[in-house]
C-alpha cells in the first residue's frame, strides 16, 4: 500500500484560539517540541492534524483554522466539544481517572461511571473526524490517554486504516491497571491499533502482562523495542520509542548573546552560590512538596550549604480551578514561606518561586544559569525538562537530579544522580554530594547524557515511530540505546514472556 500522508490525531490542535482584546478570535500558534518535529513531516508529506480547538466550534472558527492551515502547509481540522463534554471526557475521565491511575495515584481517582461514558463518546466524535477527514491509504497517528478508544470505533465504523497510538504517560503495573472498571474495555480498544507505542521498556511491559492477565492466549513475540502480539486470530505490534527533544534548537539557543546575558544576570545576583532549578507544571506527579523537603533537609543537616545554595523553583499554571490543584499550589507556597522564614538571612533568601510561564528564552537563560536541576517527579512518562537542561548546559558542569520513576531515568543514568523523590533524606545527601563533585566529574557525566539526547531526538522517535509503523516490521528503524533495566531496578532478572535483549 502507498501511504502518502500522514493524519496526526490529539486533544488538542497545534494552535490554540484565543479572543484578543476586541472579542474577536484570534490563533495562535503552538511551539511545543512535537509540533515542531510533526510540522516539517506534515508539510513534506502531506497531512492534516485533527484536535480539539477549545471551543464548541462553528464556521467562524473553521474559517480561521483554514487560513492558518494555508500558512502552516497542513490542514488543521477541529472537533467541537460542548461544555458537558469538556468536563466529563477532559475533566473527568481523562484527568480525574486515567492520569491519577497510570501515574501509580489510585486513591485519587474518581471513577464516575458518567465520566466513563462520555469518554467513549467523545473518542466516538474524533473517530468520526478521522473518518471525514482521512482517505484509506493515510497513516493515522493517534496520540495520549484521552482517545486510547478512536481505534475502537474506526473498526466499528467499518473505517479501514492503518493506525499507530502513542502514550505520552506511563503505563501502570498489573496490580494499579485492576483497579480500573473499564479494564478490559481499554485493552480490548488499545489492540484495535496496528502499533502501540510507549515511552519505555517498562511500560510496554506493564502493557503485556495486563494483556496477558485478561486475554490468556496472548503471545508476544520478538526481540527488540518492537514485539508482534498475537490474540484471537489477529496481530498488532507493541514497541517502546522515548520521547526526544529537538537538541539544537534548545543548545542553539542557550549560545544566543541574548540568552548568556540573561543567564549572567540570574547568576550575578547569587555569584557564590550554586543555584538548583526546578520546573514543572503543578501538578501532583510531579513531586514539588518532596522537593521543597530535601531542599530543607539539605539545609538542616549539611549546616555548610546555608548561604551556600539557592533553589528556584519555576511554576507553570495548570488546572487552577481544579480544586486539588488550588490545595497543592497552597501547600507548596506553604513550604516556601516556611522554608524561607527559617533560613532567610540579609542577602539571602534559599527558595526563589514563581509562579508563572516563563518565554523559551528566559527557561533556557534559567537552564543555562542553574547550577543543577531537581527533576523528582513522583512518576512521569519521560520528562522532557531533564533533556531541555542538559540540552542547555554550554559549560558541562551542571548536575542533573532525576527521579527514579521519570522514563527519562533509563536513558541518563549513566550520567544523572539518581533519586528516590520519596526519600528527602536521601535526595539532601545526593544534593551535598553533588555540591562537592569536581568539575571532570560533572563534564564526564554530562558529555554523556549530552550524547544520548543529541542522538534520540525527537526527530529520531518520529522516525522510528512512523518507520515502525510504516512497514509493519519489527526492527526496520532506527536503533535504540540498550539500557540494562534488570540491573537499573536492581531486581536481578526482568520477569516477562515476550523475548527481548535490547532494553531501554
Ligand atoms: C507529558 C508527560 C512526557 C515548562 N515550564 C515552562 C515551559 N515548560 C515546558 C518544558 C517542557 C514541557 O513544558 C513539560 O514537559 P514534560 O515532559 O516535563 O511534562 P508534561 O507536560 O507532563 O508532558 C511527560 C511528555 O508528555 C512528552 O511525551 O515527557 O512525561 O507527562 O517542554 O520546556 N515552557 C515555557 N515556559 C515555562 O515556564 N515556555
Amino acid at each position: 500500500m502507498d501511504l502518502t500522508r500522514l493524519v496526526v490525531v490529539s486533544n488538542r490542535l497545534p494552535a490554540a484560539l484565543k479572543k484578543d482584546e476586541q472579542g474577536d478570535w484570534k490563533v495562535v500558534p503552538g511551539a511545543g517540541g512535537l509540533v515542531t518535529a510533526m510540522a516539517p513531516v506534515l508539510r513534506d508529506r502531506g497531512g492534516t492534524w485533527i484536535g480539539w480547538s477549545g471551543t464548541a466550534g462553528g464556521a467562524e472558527v473553521m474559517d480561521l483554522l483554514a487560513s492558518f492551515s494555508k500558512e502552516a502547509g497542513y490542514e488543521l481540522k477541529p472537533v467541537g466539544l460542548t461544555a458537558e463534554e469538556v468536563n466529563d471526557f477532559y475533566f473527568g475521565f481523562s484527568n480525574e481517572v486515567v492520569w491519577p491511575l497510570f501515574h501509580d495515584f489510585q486513591s485519587r481517582c474518581n471513577f464516575k461511571p458518567r465520566y466513563w461514558h462520555r469518554y467513549v463518546d467523545v473518542n466516538r466524535k474524533f473517530a468520526e473526524a478521522v473518518a471525514k477527514w482521512s482517505g484509506e491509504n493515510d497513516y493515522v497517528w493517534i496520540h495520549d490517554y484521552h482517545l486510547m478508544h478512536v481505534g475502537w470505533w474506526l473498526k466499528e465504523m467499518g473505517v479501514t486504516r492503518r493506525t499507530g497510538f502513542y502514550l505520552h504517560i506511563p503505563f501502570p503495573p498489573v496490580d494499579i491497571f485492576l483497579k480500573m472498571p473499564w479494564r478490559t474495555k481499554i485493552l480490548q480498544a488499545l489492540m484495535e491499533y496496528d502499533l502501540v507505542g510507549f515511552q519505555t521498556y517498562r511500560d510496554r511491559r506493564n502493557f503485556i502482562q495486563c494483556l496477558k492477565l485478561f486475554f490468556p492466549d496472548v503471545k508476544a513475540k520478538g526481540r527488540g523495542p518492537v514485539v508482534r502480539i498475537t490474540h484471537d486470530g489477529g496481530t498488532f505490534n507493541a514497541g517502546y520509542f522515548s520521547i526526544g527533544i529537538d537538541y539544537k534548537q534548545f543548545n542553539d539557543m542557550a549560545r544566543r548573546p541574548s540568552v548568556k546575558k540573561l543567564a549572567q544576570t540570574i547568576k550575578e545576583a547569587d555569584d557564590d552560590r550554586m543555584i538548583i532549578l526546578g520546573v514543572d507544571r503543578l501538578d501532583y506527579t510531579k513531586g514539588v512538596p518532596q522537593r521543597l523537603e530535601a531542599v530543607r533537609t539539605a539545609i538542616e543537616n549539611y549546616p555548610e550549604l546555608h548561604g551556600k545554595i539557592i533553589f528556584t523553583q519555576v511554576l507553570v499554571p495548570s488546572r487552577e480551578k481544579v480544586p486539588e490543584y488550588v490545595a497543592l499550589k497552597e501547600e507548596i507556597e506553604r513550604l516556601v514561606g516556611e522554608i524561607n522564614g527559617k533560613f532567610s538571612q540579609p542577602g539571602y533568601t534559599p527558595v526563589q518561586y514563581m509562579y508563572r510561564s516563563l518565554s523559551r528564552e528566559e527557561l533556557v537563560a534559567y537552564y543555562r544559569a542553574a547550577d543543577m536541576a531537581l527533576v523528582t517527579p513522583l512518576r512521569d512518562g519521560m520528562n522532557l525538562v531533564a533533556k531541555e537542561y542538559c540540552a542547555c548546559n554550554i559549560n558541562r558542569k551542571g548536575v542533573l537530579f532525576l527521579s527514579e520513576f521519570a522514563g527519562a531515568a533509563a536513558q541518563l543514568q549513566n550520567g544523572a544522580l539518581l533519586v528516590n523523590p520519596y526519600d528527602v533524606e536521601g535526595v539532601a545527601k545526593a544534593i551535598h554530594h553533588a555540591y562537592y563533585m569536581d568539575d571532570k566529574d560533572k563534564r564526564l557525566r554530562m558529555r554523556k547524557m549530552q550524547d544520548i539526547i543529541r542522538k534520540y531526538d525527537i526527530f529520531w522517535w518520529l522516525d522510528s515511530f512512523l518507520q515502525a509503523g510504516f512497514s509493519r516490521g519489527l526492527g526496520d528503524f532506527p536503533p535504540q540505546e540498550s539500557v540494562d533495566y534488570a540491573a537499573f531496578f536492581e531486581m536481578g532478572e526482568v520477569e516477562e514472556s515476550e523475548d527481548d535483549s535490547s532494553r531501554m
